[in-house]
């Protein structure tokens, strides 16, 4: 399978992620990507390239404009400020409160810009964080090109970036800009898949309102899981987007039976729903031994649920999104792409 991989997502390496009421080394850290690119290297997908430098203007019709110019500035900001840490939001526009009025100082901002506290911007975040939207884009015109499946190694990852929010380690929503590549090349209906453990509340977010990209995402229910206030199984989304949202909240200690029950049905709306592409916003944070999740996948599950993704039959990208702490990111990283690529022979 083609893999689509950039270095300077090892731009974005910060210190810090607020974390049980400490500073602690950030679970979304660059090894993750090189560990991911050494498995799937091993498992024979080795056909690496460098993504091509695709602009902000696909970005521009997911993202508000002055959301992606805060993003832009916020750290020589912060650093003329003369703060020595590293940009991390402490107020919020929280119940009752007016969420209309970006502040001119800069806590505020962070604050208006960002849904949840743990990433921290540092040095060349927004740098990486545009080279892990062109790794998607160019795995997206892979596959349109070519009808062949890619791997897009994407770090940072994207789907808690929403319309006007960063959060959950993402700051651009890569799979959201890989699906608006396919709109704006030919492709009338397209389907998101999200299998991270997390809800991927900013593509939900972003798509929520339009009827041409489906959304469906198997998760930890929000009641027990970060991002705890989106994923709820009754958002089926809005206008012309009505019926397009499809939320999948699972409990605490799931098995790949049930999953993979939420899994073929998920896989069957994208079907029933006319997509002509699907794109996986693939976590692998639903591994048993994941440090921050609870689901209870094993490695042989990823092989598995691979192979049944292909059964949908659609020109497939897989973009990365999490996964921590242990080797075995690579590992069922790299399964999947291995169980898809059997699915596909049979
Ligand atoms: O898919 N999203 C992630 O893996 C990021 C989750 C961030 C959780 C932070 C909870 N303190
Ligand atoms: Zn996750």
């Amino acid at each position: 399978m083609r893999v689509i991989y950039s270095e300077k997502h090892a731009l974005r390496d910060a210190k810090t992620e607020l974390h049980g009421g400490q500073l602690v080394p950030p679970f979304e850290a660059p090894f993750r990507a090189e560990w991911i690119l050494d498995a799937v290297r091993k498992q024979g997908h080795g056909e690496v390239i460098s993504p091509d430098p695709f602009d902000l203007s696909a970005a521009r019709k997911l993202h508000d404009a002055d959301y992606l110019d805060f993003m832009a500035t916020i750290w020589e900001r912060w650093v003329a400020e003369g703060y020595k840490g590293e940009a991390i939001p402490a107020c919020f526009p929280a119940r009752r409160m007016q969420a209309n009025r970006p502040p001119r100082d800069i806590d505020g901002a962070l604050g208006y810009y960002s849904f949840a506290a743990e990433t921290a911007i540092s040095a060349g975040t927004w740098e990486a964080a545009i080279a892990s939207m062109q790794v998607a884009m160019t795995g997206a015109k892979h596959v349109l090109e070519t009808g062949k499946p890619a791997f897009a190694l994407c770090r940072p990852p994207g789907h808690h970036a929403s319309i006007d929010q960063y959060g959950g380690y993402c700051f651009i929503n890569n799979a959201g800009a890989a699906a608006q590549y396919w709109r704006d090349n030919g492709m009338r209906k397209t389907a998101i898949l999200d299998v991270d453990f997390h809800h991927g509340n900013g593509t939900q977010d972003i798509f929520y309102k339009r009827g041409d990209v489906f959304f469906a995402s198997i998760h930890g229910d929000p009641l027990d899981a970060f991002p705890h206030f989106l994923g709820f199984a009754d958002e089926t989304g809005e206008g012309e987007g009505e019926g397009s949202t499809v939320n999948y909240p699972l409990p605490p200690g799931t098995l790949y039976g049930k999953w993979k029950e939420a899994l073929k049905d998920a896989l069957q709306r994208i079907v029933d729903f006319g997509a002509e592409g699907l794109i996986i916003s693939l976590g692998v944070d639903t591994f048993e031994k994941d440090p921050i999740s609870f689901f209870r996948l094993s490695s042989d599950d990823f092989l598995r649920y691979g192979e049944e993704i292909a059964k949908a039959g659609l020109p497939t990208l897989f973009c990365m999104e999490g996964g921590y702490g242990v080797k075995e990111i690579g590992l069922n990283t790299a399964n999947v792409l291995t169980g898809f690529e059997a699915g596909m022979k049979k």
